[in-house]
């Protein structure tokens, strides 16, 4: 039997199948080529029916795993990531991957089996209320429980995770829907077509005020945020950056949406930014902020934020302005289309004093940077990072864990193109790193992909490396192994009078870890060994892991104390020296 040919059938004829077969049936629709799941009694009619279509499913470890691997394919992508589980546990586990990508905006659909309809609310064998429980942290829910209603409510949760601001859906469906029988018909289960909300229409008055801010402006800044690159905005950003003249400050997640060499990139703001970017943004009398949420990392307290600039806010989410900041221009709609809008009204500015003045304050800022320090038998992060970004030429996916080594990526990597860093910023998950490269790979396949984890974060979803040898892809792992939770122990140290309380770790010896599931590694304990290691991990056919041991108590510089102003980063205690020399930019 012809199963490709009769898949694809299903989607232009008509025909009764199970509700099993038309889960696939709809995912095939929607272009889906790979999920990522596990299975389990409530889900299992669904696996029964996979054998029947074209679509590649990765057997997880744990389902926090799929769902950060359906996520990682997504951010890498632009697409639609897939989790499939069971009910109970299944899909509890399933829970932080989806508020992950929840609090990052980012398309994803994740299917679960539940008990049959009859015995739901009666505390059946692994029943719980996932659409309950997932309320909060997915953008909608359906509960299925027919057959028949299969189609449209997947085809709805495809529109809904796609449209207006992205985020996860989740459809759970019942036992006995997936072993009932419905007609398939794929045209007639589309959903409405999406009808963006009335608010999201932009008034030409706006387009007019924003022009004629831009026009008077001695000191603007443009914010490029994550829905640069989720709009696909990255031209229309460079050439309103480029036309007025304008630099350009970047949210963690907005790093690669404005290439990192522009000359107008000044790098990232916020609460490991460049002091620099913040002391500009205080001192700026315009704000533009492009498809960016003005996050408490990013704004330190907001009594004293930018108090001198009017503000325009270009953002999808009517909900998102005057939320933390209050703005003077709203334009609510597709950044891309705003933009697009705008440019027509935007036309050259001389940028240059409020550029060098920006470029003055430089000097006595830099002093958070160690990578030009002399190879003194310690091994720093930054290092690390900052070789992996030579060696690579910039050319690859990293996709990062949460702590330390995290910023320390976002400071000293430097990203070209959007889609390049992979990082959970707003729940900051850890454990999501090594799952979501995996995603991540399978969305690129020809991609080099590197993992940055921490030794903790790392070990809380490791079991993903047998994911990687039973799919048999290649990533390579860098695990920045400082013997402590880094970034809660520098907490400790500025903060909590250095009482290191539970944050020394112990870890498993990360290459014999990697070694008992097939995957060579080396350890590296020297900056003279780096180069070497990365490229041994570069050419080796498949996944390889490089187990940094670096410098125990470093610390992220500069820093905003929490609920302090942007203005009040500490930096880098004793300057020399660890000033940093231009050309090394
Ligand atoms: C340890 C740690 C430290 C951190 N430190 C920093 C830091 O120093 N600096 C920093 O910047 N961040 C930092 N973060 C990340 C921070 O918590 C936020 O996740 C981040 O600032 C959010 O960036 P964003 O607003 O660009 O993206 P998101 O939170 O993803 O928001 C994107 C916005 O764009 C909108 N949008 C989406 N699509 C479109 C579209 N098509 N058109 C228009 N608008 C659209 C969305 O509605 C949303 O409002 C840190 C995180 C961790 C874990
Ligand atoms: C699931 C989860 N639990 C706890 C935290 C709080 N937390 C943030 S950073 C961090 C330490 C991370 O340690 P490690 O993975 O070793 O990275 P490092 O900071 O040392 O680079 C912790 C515990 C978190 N972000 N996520
Ligand atoms: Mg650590």
């Amino acid at each position: 039997m012809d199963t490709n040919a009769n898949a694809t059938a299903h989607l232009t004829t008509p025909t009764r199948l199970t509700g099993s077969e038309i889960v696939w049936a709809t995912l095939v629709g929607e272009g889906v080529s790979t999920v990522f799941g596990y299975p389990g009694g409530a889900i299992l009619p669904v696996y029964d029916a996979l054998r029947k279509f074209p679509i590649h499913h990765v057997l997880v470890r744990h389902e926090q795993g799929a769902s950060h691997m359906a996520d990682g394919y997504a951010r890498a992508s632009g697409k639609v990531g897939v989790a499939i589980a069971t009910s109970g546990p299944g899909a509890t586990n399933l829970v932080t991957g989806i508020a992950t990508a929840m609090l990052d905006s980012i398309p994803m659909v994740c299917i679960t089996g539940n008990v049959s309809s009859k015995i739901l609310g009666t505390d059946a064998f692994q029943e719980v209320d996932i659409t309950g429980i997932t309320l909060p942290v997915t953008k909608h829910n359906f509960l299925v429980n027919r057959a028949e209603d299969i189609a449209a409510a997947i085809r709805s949760a495809f529109q809904i995770a796609t449209s207006g601001r992205p985020g996860p859906v989740l459809v759970d469906i019942t036992k006995d829907a997936q072993q009932g029988s419905a007609i398939f018909d794929f045209a007639a289960a589309k959903p409405r077509p999406y009808r963006p909300h009335p608010m999201l229409r932009v008034e030409d008055d706006s387009l007019s005020q924003a022009a004629e801010l831009i026009r008077n402006a001695k000191r603007p800044i443009i914010f490029v945020g994550h829905g640069v690159s989720e709009s696909g905005a990255m031209e229309q950003v460079r050439t309103l950056a480029e036309r007025a003249q304008i630099p350009v400050a970047l949210t963690l997640l907005g790093l690669g949406a404005f290439p990192a060499s522009h000359p107008l990139n000044l790098g990232m703001m916020g609460m490991h930014g460049e002091c620099w970017v913040n002391d500009a943004i205080q001192d700026a009398d315009l704000i533009i902020a492009c498809g960016m949420r003005f996050d408490d990392r990013v704004t330190g307290t907001l009594a004293t934020y930018a108090q001198k600039a009017k503000k325009i806010h270009i953002e999808v989410d009517p909900a998102e302005i005057n939320k933390n900041v209050k703005v003077d221009v709203a334009l609510i709609g597709d950044l891309r289309e705003v933009l697009e809008q705008l440019l027509p009204r935007i036309s050259g500015r001389d940028g240059s004093a409020w550029l060098k003045t920006i470029d003055a304050s430089k000097g006595a800022s830099a002093v958070r940077d160690i990578k030009n320090l002399p190879d003194s038998g310690h091994l720093y992060a930054a290092h690390v990072v900052h070789d992996l970004w030579r060696i690579t030429g910039g050319n690859a996916i990293v996709v990062t864990d949460v702590g330390q080594h995290q910023m320390w990526e976002a400071q000293y990597f430097h990203h070209e193109h959007p889609r390049t860093l992979i990082t959970s910023g707003g729940l900051g998950t850890m454990g999501f790193a090594l799952p979501a490269a995996i995603g991540a790979k399978f969305a690129c396949p020809d991609k080099e992909v590197w993992v940055i984890a921490g030794d903790g974060g790392f070990q809380m979803t490791a079991a993903e490396l047998s994911t990687i040898v039973q799919e048999n892809i290649k990533i390579n792992i860098a695990v920045i192994n400082n013997g402590f939770l880094g970034m809660v122990r520098q907490w400790q140290e500025f903060f909590y009078e250095r009482n290191y309380e539970s944050t020394p770790l112990i870890s498993p010896d990360f290459v014999k870890l990697a070694d008992a599931h097939g995957i060579p590694g080396v350890a590296v304990r020297t900056r003279a060994e780096v180069a070497s290691a990365v490229e041994e991990a570069r050419s080796a056919p498949g996944a390889f892991l490089l187990n940094f041991l670096v410098e125990k108590e470093e610390s992220v510089y500069p820093m905003i104390p929490v609920g302090a102003s942007l203005s009040e980063m500490i930096r880098r205690p004793g300057h020399d020296p660890l000033l940093e020399s231009p050309e090394d930019q």
